[in-house]
């Protein structure tokens, strides 16, 4: 395993954590699980804007979100009623090696940016585990990732993320604010049809 940039405290970040057979065999896996859980779009809180990312989820938990009643986990897909499918080995294999919390991760968010998708600065704090970090692996075209330094919108960052990457933020760093202001199209064959996959894991209960 290589070693982490420290990019500011809590944020570690892992350049090309997966090599190229494992992105490609993990994209492959996704895109079988996705034929039981298909993509959807979420909508914001109260005016169920649709986000322009598509979603789906792998493990216990699925983040959604809806007009009628806003962000949160829910144990089936919105529109199947299924349960959702396992999360990959791999991404449960990053988080044991990676992100240092003794319990495994309940929720693997599944984003897909295509046709110019953006997600707009947020935090993650719909969980109640909130000692344990997010950890979250890119794959596919590359993108430009802000950060906050702090708990605080101000002072942002950017770095770019690549396929392979694996990011993860704890500590001083969980609430922090983030999001992905461009995708670079077609800089990357990785995935079928174009895009980027990012795939978030969060610990939502607190174990025990
Ligand atoms: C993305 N990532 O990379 C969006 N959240 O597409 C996130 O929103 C994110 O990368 C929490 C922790 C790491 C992340
Ligand atoms: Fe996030």
């Amino acid at each position: 395993m290589s070693k982490p940039a420290e990019l500011a405290p809590g944020v570690r970040h892992w350049r090309h954590y997966l090599d190229a057979g494992r992105q490609k065999l993990l994209v492959d896996e996704i895109f079988q699980l996705a034929k039981d859980a298909p993509f959807y779009h979420a909508g914001m809180p109260r005016t169920g804007q649709r986000l322009s990312v598509e979603m789906t989820n792998f493990g216990k938990l699925g983040w959604y979100s809806d007009a009628a009643k806003g962000y949160r986990y829910e144990a089936r897909h919105p529109l199947t009623g299924a349960t959702w499918p396992p999360i990959p080995a791999t991404v449960l294999a990053t988080w044991e090696e990676t992100a240092g919390y003794p319990a495994p991760p309940e929720a693997c968010l599944v984003n897909l940016y295509r046709n110019g998708a953006r997600m707009g600065l947020h935090r993650d704090q719909d969980e109640e585990a909130l000692d344990a970090p997010v950890l979250s692996i890119s794959l596919g075209d590359h993108a430009l990732f802000r950060f906050g330094a702090a708990r605080a919108r101000a002072s942002s960052r950017s770095i770019g993320l690549e396929s392979g990457d694996v990011l993860v933020f704890g500590g001083p760093a969980r609430l922090m604010f983030h999001g992905i202001d461009r995708v670079y199209t077609a800089s990357s064959t990785l995935i079928p049809g174009g895009g980027r996959i990012n795939l978030t894991l969060r610990r939502v209960t607190r174990p025990g």
